[in-house]
This record gives C-alpha cells, sequence and structure tokens, in this order.
C-alpha cells in the first residue's frame, strides 16, 4: 500500500515566537503564520493499493486487448466484491451516478421518489435526471441518515420508491425502511456509496433492499478510478441491469431493452482490484486515525466527532466533526477558513443540502423549516482528512489547530469578521 511520508508538516511555529505574540492566534496562517502543512491535505485522497499488482495488469490488459465490455479483470473484480459482501450479483458500473440512475430506471422508479437531502447531490440528481421528482426527507440528527419516522408523511399517491443513503457508512435502519417500503408498496434502494465493507446488524450493506448502489470514485474508500456497482440478491434485477448498462444487447445484433452505456473499463477495474487486495490495510490506517482524531477531539470543548458502531462492520474513512457554535463561540464555516489556511482542506460535506442547490431550491422556498434537522446540522458539521496520506502526526497537528482555534473561539469569530 503507497502512504505518505511523513515530511508535509511544518515544524510548529517556535514557542518564543508564540509566546511574543498578541494572541495565540498570530500563529496561524490566516492570520500570518506559516501554514501547518506544506502541501495540501485533502479529504478524499486516494489511497493507492497495491500498486505493483495494478501496472502489472494494466500491461496484461494491454496485451491482451480487451479493453472494456465485461473484460476479465471486470468479472474478476465483481466476482470478489459480490463474494465480500456475500451478495448474490455484483454489476460494475463505469461510476456511482450512472449506477443510481441504471438501478432507478430498473426498478421502475417514476413520479415521486423519498430520498434524503443531506447527501451528495448524485443521489437526487440521477432521479431528476430521468424525469423523477426527488421528495426531501428530514434525516436523525444523530445517525444523519434518513428519519424512517418522517417518510410516512411525504408519501403520496405518486409515490413510487425511497432511496436512502448509507450516510457515512453508517447503516440506515434497514429494518424500518423496509416495513415502511412493505407497507405501502414502495420499492427501496440504498445508495450505499459510502459504505462498501461496512454492516448492519452483521450483515455486509449490499444486502439490503431490492439493490444497493457502491460508488468506487477515486476519493473513496474503494477506488477504480471512476466506478461503481449494483449489488442485488434478486436474479431478475440484475439481469435487466446487465442489458441496461450495455444498451439492452442481449447478444451480437440483439437489442431486447433501452439501455445506456454504464460499462466498467478494465483499467479501472484493475485499479479497484489492487485496492481491493489491501482492503484490511486500509482499514487498519482509517482505524488508526479515526480513533486519534476522537481522542484528541473529545477534549475540546464543543467539538465531536460522528461515531461508528463498534459491533458493526465499518470502514473509517469519514471523520465527521460536529461542531456546536454556542460552546466554542466559532462556527463551523469560520473553523474551516482557519484550517484551509494551514493547509488542511477540511470539506463542509454535505452543504447546501440538496433542497438548497437547483432546480431544487427554485421549487422548494423555505425548505429549511420542511427539513429542520437537516437545515440544522449542515451549518454544523465538517469532514477531515483520513486514508492512507494521512497520519498520527498529521491528526496530532489538525487536533492541536483545532483546539487553539476553540481556546480563542471568540477572538477567532472577531478577527474573522473583520477581514471579510
Ligand atoms: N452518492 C453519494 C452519497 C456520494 O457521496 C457520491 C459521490 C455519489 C453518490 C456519486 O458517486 P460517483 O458518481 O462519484 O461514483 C467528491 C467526489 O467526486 C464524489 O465522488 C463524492 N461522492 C463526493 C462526496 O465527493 P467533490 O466535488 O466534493 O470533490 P472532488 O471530486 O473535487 O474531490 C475531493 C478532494 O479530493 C479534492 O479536493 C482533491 C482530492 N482528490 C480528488 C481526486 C478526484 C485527489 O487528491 N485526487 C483525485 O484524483 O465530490
Amino acid at each position: 500500500m503507497d502512504a505518505r511520508s511523513n515530511d508535509m508538516i511544518n515544524p510548529p511555529t517556535d514557542p518564543a515566537s508564540v509566546a511574543e505574540a498578541v494572541s495565540p492566534l498570530d500563529a496561524l496562517a490566516l492570520f500570518g503564520g506559516a501554514p501547518a502543512f506544506v502541501e495540501p491535505l485533502h479529504v478524499g485522497r486516494p489511497n493507492i493499493g497495491n500498486r505493483a499488482r495494478f501496472l502489472e495488469q494494466v500491461g496484461e490488459i494491454l496485451d491482451r486487448r480487451w479493453l472494456t465490455n465485461s473484460g476479465p479483470v471486470v468479472r474478476e473484480l465483481e466476482a470478489r466484491v459480490a463474494e465480500l459482501l456475500g451478495v448474490r450479483h455484483c454489476l460494475a458500473i463505469c461510476n456511482g451516478t450512472v449506477a443510481l440512475e441504471i438501478a432507478a430506471k430498473v426498478l421502475g422508479l417514476s413520479g415521486e421518489v423519498i430520498v434524503p437531502s443531506f447527501t451528495f447531490v448524485a443521489t437526487a440528481h440521477a432521479l431528476e435526471f430521468q424525469g423523477i421528482t426527488p421528495v426531501f426527507c428530514d434525516i436523525d440528527p444523530v445517525t444523519h441518515n434518513i428519519d424512517p419516522g418522517a417518510i410516512e408523511a411525504l408519501i403520496t399517491p405518486r409515490t413510487t420508491g425511497i432511496v436512502a443513503v448509507h450516510t457515512w457508512g453508517r447503516p440506515c435502519d434497514t429494518q424500518a425502511l423496509q416495513q415502511i417500503a412493505g407497507r405501502h408498496g414502495l420499492r427501496l434502494m440504498f445508495d450505499a456509496a459510502h459504505a462498501f465493507a461496512c454492516s448492519d446488524r452483521g450483515t455486509m450493506i449490499g444486502n439490503f433492499g431490492d439493490l444497493e448502489v457502491l460508488s468506487f470514485h477515486a476519493t473513496k474508500f474503494l477506488n477504480s478510478l471512476e466506478g461503481g456497482a449494483i449489488v442485488t440478491n434478486d436474479d431478475d434485477i440484475a439481469r435487466q441491469v446487465a442489458l441496461m448498462r450495455n444498451f439492452g444487447f442481449a447478444g451480437y445484433d440483439d437489442v431486447v431493452s433501452v439501455g445506456t452505456n454504464g460499462k466498467m473499463n478494465e483499467i479501472c477495474a484493475a485499479m479497484g482490484l489492487s485496492n481491493l487486495e489491501e482492503i484490511d490495510a486500509i482499514i487498519e490506517v482509517n482505524r488508526r486515525n479515526y480513533d486519534r482524531y476522537r481522542e484528541r477531539i473529545s477534549e475540546i470543548p464543543g467539538l465531536s466527532v460522528a461515531e461508528y458502531d463498534a459491533t458493526e462492520r465499518s470502514n473509517f474513512q469519514y471523520v465527521v466533526v460536529e461542531v456546536d457554535a454556542a460552546v466554542t463561540g466559532v462556527d463551523r464555516d469560520a473553523i474551516v477558513c482557519v484550517l484551509q489556511a494551514e493547509n488542511v482542506l477540511a470539506r463542509r460535506y454535505f452543504y447546501p443540502a440538496c433542497h438548497n442547490m437547483e432546480p431544487y431550491r427554485s421549487r422548494m422556498p423555505g425548505g429549511d423549516a420542511l427539513l429542520p434537522q437537516t437545515a440544522a446540522l449542515v451549518t454544523r458539521v465538517m469532514s477531515l482528512p483520513n486514508g492512507t496520506s494521512v497520519d498520527e502526526a498529521a491528526v496530532d497537528r489538525i487536533a492541536g489547530l483545532l483546539a487553539l482555534i476553540v481556546a480563542n473561539g471568540a477572538e477567532a469569530t472577531r478577527r474573522i469578521a473583520e477581514r471579510a
């Protein structure tokens, strides 16, 4: 596994100069100090698994001259993913968004479909793109996942399904969602873009609902450069997905249904496989960093790290910090601003919420009042860098920056406001 070398951190500012400074905040890059990191530390920096195996496979692919269209490497990736998840079918797709689009089409979704607004915009766009109206549902403020208790009030005669998201890889309340879908005759699918190698009550994500959609984007826990998959235990759904990702071709010259081009190519599959070989090591790194972040950040009043259930399998890809500005005296946006100046490119996932992005915003004036938990959460959360390009020294430095900002929260707020 390729990991970063620990030469990226600038030495901490000389304590003598900090002592001379008028305020400890003067050491921060935003206020004139040197940035903590020499190079940007990204959220979603790709993990590079077994590089040698990847390059070897690229050579084999070129020699074989079979580059796409369900080649042997794609089929091997599908088989390995299906085995790991314990699911009957895995169909690799060119990316997670097209996988969502194909999934919605295969399930016959139409009219209105209930989705959380607190998600990456692709979840909603995949529906809207094919003339289906996403109807935004509020979330549970603790799990950050769709609130099953808020769904039934949104069901109308036009509702055909629910697309729930396992946000940060933490499982939705799959049982409650299945009961609601069953009661109302709705299709149920999961956007599991974050949840590869995670479990719910001991069952791997990938086995719930009518189907689940994975993303293997470069920034995801398992990356295939670009890529995704539809996983399902339903033979008929799998058959339809296989047709739809390949223009509806059932064989040479034989088109039996409408379709698109959703195929994954061989190079992407090789990247996916070389990362798949390393996932235990990547989880180990993610988990070590996550534990360290949690330990350090739990000492900072007003900040909390979203937790993973210790009884489940998790990939620990996301380190999500919630900011209680009433306690810290400095809000999430100001903290992100300070961190970014330090070359810690913290992200405000998922801000704005989907209902505040076009085309949804124009249709849903006053949406925040209808989705109060979502509206509150999007102002409070930020994602911190994790993965194999982050080590414990980097985590300590980031936590130290957070502690410094919060210890001087009111002053930081005032000084940032003065700069605006
Ligand atoms: N559903 C959910 C719940 C999702 O989160 C996503 C994707 C999808 C569906 C759709 O799946 P895909 O169609 O993408 O397979 C990023 C990713 O592009 C996106 O895949 C992801 N979710 C989302 C949460 O984050 P952006 O636009 O915010 O960030 P981006 O792509 O600029 O990358 C983030 C940072 O990572 C960059 O600042 C730099 C770094 N980076 C990125 C790439 C691509 C690298 O260091 N190297 C790279 O190669 O969307």
